[in-house]
């Protein structure tokens, strides 16, 4: 295995690898770092330190990836897990700058890796106050811990480099896979006040659970606790649990939107439901010099009881 890596990723290996636990190689044309723990996997592409692939054991794929998602280099991919940072959706003030921050295509720095009994972790971290080329004025560490067990954690750390209080937006952009969106059901946001981004306005409110038949994207906001999405078609029901965060970004780009984006794959927006843990909207978050906060997602899957076989 060792004879087909490239320098660089052997390097990685003697570092960071552990294992039967954390090993690097390439995929989909780029760097990426696998973790195994308890017959679960998750792959994970070190530009962007983007999760791609969560495969709980015994299970089928948790994230969609498009499939025909262009990989390559300071481009974001279609699918997986991207991290936005130091800002959510288009920049504040600054046009020219891209959507969603400049980490998500970025090469991120492997920092860490443990692995004990089913449970698999890496470290990778984004030094924003030395990349100057980034243009962004401000001094922070980004660092994403993932650790893989009975579920797939993800957290977003920042802290605050400068002598200046720093404000961000960020989210850890989950693409969900799903067996037909016209079969799921979003629980939890019943109730919760959330910014329609596609009718700015007031904020709006609905008691019951969302139905997705149409292109939706919605911040959530006042949206601490868990909430689920339930796949009639893979009979699965996805958690996703959150802390540091009281935003919660749906969307899934309908048929237009996709059509517009150009990497959603045909009839790819049926397979996929983005489910985001952000401070985005109202839900920004301010750090004093040397402050630190965290952002996490935990993502694990239930099987939905067999559908009782009708006797029709
Ligand atoms: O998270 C929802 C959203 O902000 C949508 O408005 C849409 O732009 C989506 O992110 C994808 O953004 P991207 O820059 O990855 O095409």
């Amino acid at each position: 295995m060792g004879g087909d890596l490239s320098p660089s990723l052997k390097a990685l290996d003697a570092r960071w690898g552990r294992p039967g636990a954390v090993r690097f190689t390439e995929r989909y044309g780029g760097p990426v770092a696998l973790l195994q723990a308890g017959g679960a996997s998750i792959v994970i592409a070190l530009q962007g330190a983007q999760v791609l692939s969560y495969v709980p054991a015994n299970m089928s794929e948790v994230l969609w990836l498009s499939p025909v998602a262009k990989f390559g280099t300071g481009k974001a991919v279609r699918g997986g897990v991207p991290v936005c940072w130091p800002w959510f959706g288009p920049h504040p003030g600054d046009t020219t700058q891209p959507a969603h921050g400049f980490v998500r295509s970025a090469p991120w720095t492997v920092t860490g890796s443990a692995a004990s009994q089913n449970r698999a972790r890496l470290v990778l971290a984004f030094d924003a106050s030395t990349n100057l080329q980034t243009g962004w004025p401000h001094r922070a560490l980004a660092e994403l811990e993932i650790t893989l067990s009975d579920a797939l954690t993800i957290s977003l750390s920042t802290e605050n480099r400068g002598s200046d209080d720093l404000e961000i937006t960020q989210a850890l952009h989950t693409y969900l896979a799903v067996g037909d969106i016209g079969g799921v059901t979003a629980e939890g946001f019943e109730g919760r006040p959330y910014l329609d981004q596609l009718a700015p306005g007031p904020m709006r409110n609905d008691a019951e659970p969302v139905r997705v038949t149409g292109e939706i994207d919605r911040i959530y906001q006042e949206c601490e606790g868990p909430v689920f999405v339930t796949d009639e078609k893979s009979a699965r029901r996805i958690r996703i649990a959150k802390t540091g965060s009281r935003s919660t970004v749906l969307w899934n780009p309908w048929v237009e939107k996709s059509a517009r984006l150009g990497d959603m794959g045909k009839e790819g927006y049926r397979r996929m439901l983005c489910v985001e843990a952000a401070n985005a909207g109202n839900d920004k978050v301010t750090l004093t010099p040397g402050e630190r906060h965290r952002l996490t997602t935990e993502l694990s899957v239930t099987v939905s009881k067999a559908k009782s076989k009708r006797n029709d």
